[in-house]
């Protein structure tokens, strides 16, 4: 037997997308279900992002959250290294709201204590089967099993917050969306260990690669280092890292510590285009994928559910659909601003370093546009606002 119900909004994902988006939407009243196809557990241990950009932090604070959920210190810095020489890029702030070193999974904890723990909010865990029926002319309902039990929701509105691999996307018929896509030739090695970052938060250019080391709390930093897009675990044990680390780091003195797990990430942007279709709605990794050179995967997300939840308020208080019906153009011109940051971050930080890569031409002016956001006010200013989220 199938149990039905009814809400407004049914949000598929309870990734840092969905979840801040029924904080929201709870937080003004509005109904909604979360579904999630994995346990609690494994959504709040899931390691990614690292810092929420001044843009969202602002935004946490518009929606009078920003107390409850944030923590960490202020990201001000961020030292760029070349071939071991060090230059530290302060960012230049505006005396409001600046980015906190606020990891993904910290933030992920804190919407769920809020939202679940605090406000009775609903999200379902382990389900599977989700099926989404998002005809014209009918109301949308989202199927899923729960313990061998069928489940159908009808809903008013569907945001599908499932990222790159779930069923949002996949539910709408071939031939609406359009896909653009690059692949950049390499991956990144994301490496947890038990060894804090010291000073700086380091972007690393380097002859041998690219390497980064970025806070993931007081004890503990998240590595990463460029590496070949077929590379797995067998060719990096813990003793390769370490002394690549070295190497590209400049730095001999750096001692080998615990490494917790190892990842490894094909580095692609990816832009989904329009991302809604009739009464559904995409965001986050969902609708577009950043390569993490950037920092903004995580930072766009919280932007596309910031101007969904304004839209879905509207829509379900107000009858007024005007802001759902503009929300893909709302998103998408600053969306593709920051592929190109994200882009730009990318070839920057790689190309400037093993020459191999994309030649010596290539490679000086890549380090001559890093020298750039150092030696202009300019470029220095635009570079602060990418970081900040605010460009
Ligand atoms: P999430 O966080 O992946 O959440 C999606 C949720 O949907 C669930 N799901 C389903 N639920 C029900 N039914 C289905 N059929 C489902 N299919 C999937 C999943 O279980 C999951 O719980 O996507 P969301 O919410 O769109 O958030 C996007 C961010 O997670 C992502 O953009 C960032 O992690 C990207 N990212 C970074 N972003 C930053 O802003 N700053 C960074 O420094 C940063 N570093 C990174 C990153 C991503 C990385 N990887 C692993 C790709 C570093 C790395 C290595």
């Amino acid at each position: 037997m199938t149990i039905r119900e009814e809400t407004p909004v049914v949000i598929i994902g309870a990734g840092v997308a969905g979840l801040t988006l029924a904080t929201f939407l709870h937080t003004v009243g509005v109904g909604c279900i979360v579904l999630e196809r994995r346990n609690r557990g494994t959504v709040e241990t899931r390691q990614r992002a690292g810092v929420v950009d001044a843009r969202n932090v602002r935004m946490f604070e518009r929606w009078g959250l920003a107390d409850k959920l944030l923590a960490g210190p202020v990201a001000e810095t961020i030292e760029y290294r070349t071939n071991g020489v060090s230059r530290v890029f302060e960012i230049i702030g505006d005396n409001a709201s600046e980015g906190r070193f606020c990891t993904q999974q910290m933030l992920v904890n804190k919407l769920l204590g809020v939202l679940i723990d605090e406000m009775g909010g609903d999200v379902r865990f382990e389900v599977s089967d989700v099926v989404i029926r998002n005809d014209e002319g009918i109301r949308p309902q989202v199927g899923y099993t729960h313990a061998s039990r069928m489940h159908e929701v009808a809903c008013n509105y569907i945001a599908g917050c499932d990222a790159d691999r779930g069923v949002s996307r996949a539910s709408i018929p071939d031939g609406v969306l359009t896909t653009l896509t690059h692949e950049f030739g390499y991956a990144w090695l994301a490496a947890l260990v038990e060894a804090p970052v010291k000073g700086h938060p380091i972007m690393g250019v380097s002859e041998h690669g690219f390497v980064a080391q970025l806070p993931r709390g007081p004890q503990r930093s998240r590595y990463y280092l460029q590496c070949a897009l077929a590379d797995g675990p067998a060719d990096w044990p813990d003793a390769r890292i370490w002394d690549e680390i070295r190497l590209r780091m400049g730095d001999p003195l750096i001692e080998n510590a615990v490494v917790h797990d190892k990842e490894f990430v094909p580095l692609r942007s990816v832009v989904h285009s329009p991302m809604q279709h009739g009464r559904l709605f995409l965001a986050g990794d969902a609708a577009h994928l950043v390569p993490p050179t950037g920092a903004k995967g995580m930072n766009l997300a919280l932007f596309d559910v910031d101007v969904l939840a304004q839209a879905l308020v509207s829509a379900v208080r107000d009858r007024d659909v005007a802001k759902l019906a503009e929300y893909s153009d709302t998103v998408l011109p600053r969306l593709w601003r920051y592929q190109e940051f994200s882009a730009w971050m990318t070839d920057t930080m790689h190309d400037a370093g093993d020459p191999t890569l994309s030649g010596p031409f290539r490679q000086m002016v890549a380090r001559a546009r890093l020298d750039e956001v150092f030696s202009s006010s300019t470029a220095g200013r635009l570079h602060s606002d990418y970081q900040r989220g605010v460009a």
